[in-house]
């Protein structure tokens, strides 16, 4: 479990422009009703919550390419960066709490601003490697490594309102985890610059445990980066996580997820982490408590809620 001497860093991102549903900007809400944060400093972190942030509509923000308000997403985009980047700054580790992954495009931009050498572990159903070119629905959540990754510039456009991105990290620095839906352009992507990837046919076969030893072997062998690990809950499977706007089925078990960012936190190189693309307004209000359950849980696994109990130094069992 995450044991590093580092406070837990908390903030809102409810973003929801990078894709067409507006309810995943109610998450961090949600997340806070389950009383997130309260619980995380009952595992005995020190937490600070950083509250979330607010966002404004560009005027006259004008479609591009089928991305409907590109200069409203690249000014949020914008804030969270300089947010990821502040609270780090401070020694925390930041948990950003979406809104859709279209922000994860900050978020790893603002962490590797603080933490030049960072790798990736992208827990997802799916790769969001598109390009604003390549990407049939025009919704961005679909593409933020295409614009992080220094290698894919020659073919992704600057879109008005990002002009302040630099593109931050490598493909050799990614690892996607739990993927089964691919692109057509994303699929030329990955066997092109031959990126790091663990479909759930890996998962079966290998194990988890074997895969992440495989993501740290390929991304971060000597432990020597900082980890970035950006959690869609759509990496789960919707039997889990059914809230949520693109569910794909035969995803990870709510276990295997819990137990994935378990070894992730174990390499205490953790310092960055985004819980993204819960959306409460989908589904049952059975689905809702489930999607926001199984995210908590994930967040809790990682910080050690499930291997770990806080046990004062003056403990003593009781005697008769
Ligand atoms: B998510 C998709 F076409 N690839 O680009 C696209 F299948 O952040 C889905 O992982 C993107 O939820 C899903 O629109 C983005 C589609
Ligand atoms: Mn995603
Ligand atoms: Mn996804
Ligand atoms: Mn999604």
């Amino acid at each position: 479990y995450y044991s590093t001497n580092r406070p837990i860093g908390v903030f809102g991102a409810p973003f929801n422009k990078g894709q067409p549903r507006p309810g995943v900007k109610y998450a961090p809400e949600a997340l806070r009703n389950v009383n997130l944060i309260k619980n995380l400093s009952l595992m005995g972190h020190e937490v600070i919550d950083h509250g979330d942030l607010k966002f404004e509509a560009v005027p006259n923000d004008t479609a591009i390419y089928n991305i409907q308000t590109p200069r409203t997403i690249g000014k949020a985009a914008k804030q969270i960066s300089d947010k990821v980047e502040e609270i780090l700054r401070c020694g925390q580790t930041v948990v950003t709490l979406g809104g859709d992954h279209s922000m994860s495009v900050a978020t790893i931009h603002g962490h590797a601003k603080v933490e030049n050498d960072l790798a990736i572990i992208w827990i997802d159903a799916h790769p969001d490697i598109n390009t604003p070119l390549t990407s049939a629905s025009g919704n961005i959540h679909g593409m933020p490594l295409s614009f992080l990754t220094k290698e894919l510039q020659p073919y992704v456009p600057k879109l008005p309102g990002f002009e302040w991105l630099k593109p931050c990290i490598s493909v050799k620095d990614i690892a996607f985890i739990g993927v089964r839906d691919i692109d057509k352009a994303e699929r030329y992507i990955i066997d092109k610059y031959n990126i790091t990837t663990f479909t759930m046919r890996d998962i079966d076969k290998l194990g988890m445990e074997c895969v992440l030893e495989r993501t740290i072997e390929a991304i971060n062998p000597t432990l020597n980066k900082k980890i970035h690990m950006s959690f869609d809950i759509d990496s789960l499977d919707p039997a889990f996580a059914p809230s949520t706007g693109t569910p794909v089925p035969y995803g990870l078990s709510l276990r295997e997820g819990m137990f994935l960012v378990e070894e992730i936190a174990l390499t205490n190189k953790v310092t960055g982490i985004d819980l993204v693309e819960i959306n409460p307004d989908l589904g049952s209000q059975r689905d809702q408590f489930t999607t926001i359950s199984a995210a908590a849980e994930v967040l809790y696994a990682f910080f050690g809620k499930r291997t770990k109990t806080q046990l004062p130094s003056d403990y003593v069992l009781p005697k008769p």
